[in-house]
């Protein structure tokens, strides 16, 4: 791995997905660096368009990429929609990477997903588990998306010496979080189910599945900076993994939102939903190893997402 530190300063760095929940903290991180921001908004340029991306890059030059564009959701939406899961990601990752070849664009940073390792990893995951068993099926779809995005960025800087690099962080959760109940991911879903009981006086709320599962959740401020981080100190073909260090079972989590949430009610589980995988907790060394550790606490997060929550509804 190549130690040399990339200086952001000065340079032209564009997030693609500016306007999702990835996109939008790393907009309010990269703000802190001396780099001009560029984004582009779905009229100016469709990442699922070849063509339409090709000029957009032809026109702005980025010089640094963070791909954080994706169609993403949780477990319900990526069972139910498998082909638009695997399309949208692999037409996004393969047209954004190669725009970033053409243009000569000098760092890209693709960002993955836990769900890429096999479903019975050996737990904490490590990078090398990659393709050595096979995925969890609710989200198959969407893990060999993300397996084909990691690829590309090996294969580019093996063939064209490109210094594109993958980021596999875990669940997250934060400001400009999905609550749509459908289609998002547990947290957001727990947080509105436990406020809206909460302002009606119901006395239960539904979580899906057993909640045996056990999930690791890291706050998206915290990969924003870990990005930032890993842009200017990360060259290596290997993904990297990003964790929060630790993980809850869908149990626990659900009697933590109700108790900052502030219902008090019962908790009933609907066994028709999937479990999906038992586990995913990411082993985070080669980040501790190169000096960089989560700072926000999952109670401090919920409480700040929940009131975000509330404002948002306001
Ligand atoms: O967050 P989640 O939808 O996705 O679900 P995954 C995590 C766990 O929470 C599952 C349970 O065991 C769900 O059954 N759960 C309980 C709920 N109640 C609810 C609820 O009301 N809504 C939701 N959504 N879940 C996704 C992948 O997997 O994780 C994606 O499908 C991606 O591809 C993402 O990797 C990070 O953690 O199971």
């Amino acid at each position: 791995m190549s130690t040399d530190v990339f200086d952001l300063a000065g340079k032209r760095v564009f997030v693609a997905g500016h306007r999702g929940m990835v996109g939008s903290a790393l907009v309010r991180r990269l703000a802190q660096e001396q780099c001009t921001l560029l984004t582009a908004s779905r009229a100016q340029a469709d990442l699922r368009d070849q063509a339409a991306v090709f000029r957009w890059f032809a026109q702005e030059r980025p010089e640094v990429v963070v791909l954080a564009a994706a169609k993403v959701g949780g477990i319900l939406a990526n069972d139910t929609y498998p082909a638009d899961f695997l399309y949208d990601n692999l037409m996004i990752e393969a047209n954004v990477i190669e725009a970033a070849r053409l243009h000569g664009t000098a760092k890209l940073l693709f960002l993955g997903s836990s769900c890429i390792y096999p479903k019975f990893a050996d737990q904490p995951i490590a990078e090398e588990a990659l393709l050595t068993g096979p995925l969890e099926p609710t989200n198959e779809w969407y893990a060999v998306a993300k397996i084909a995005g990691i690829k590309l960025c090996q294969a580019y800087r093996r063939q064209h010496g490109c210094d594109f690099i993958s980021v596999m962080p875990p669940n997250l959760y934060g400001p400009g979080d999905n609550y749509d109940l459908a289609s998002s991911h547990v947290l957001p879903a727990l947080i509105r189910k436990a406020h809206e009981a909460k302002l009606a006086g119901a006395s239960a709320i539904t979580i899906w599945g057993t909640g045996t599962p056990l999930r690791e959740f890291l706050h998206v401020d915290d990969l924003a900076d870990a990005c930032v981080f890993l842009l200017q100190a990360y060259s290596d073909a290997m993904p990297i993994n990003v964790g929060a260090g630790e993980d809850i079972s869908i149990g626990a989590l659900t009697d933590l939102v109700c108790e900052i949430v502030g219902f008090a009610g019962a908790v009933e589980r609907d066994p028709t939903k999937p479990d999906g995988t038992p586990r995913k907790l990411l082993d985070a060394r080669r980040m501790a190893a190169l000096g960089w550790t989560p700072r926000i606490g999952l109670r401090d997060g919920i409480a700040v997402a929940y009131q975000s929550f509330v404002e948002g509804r306001a």
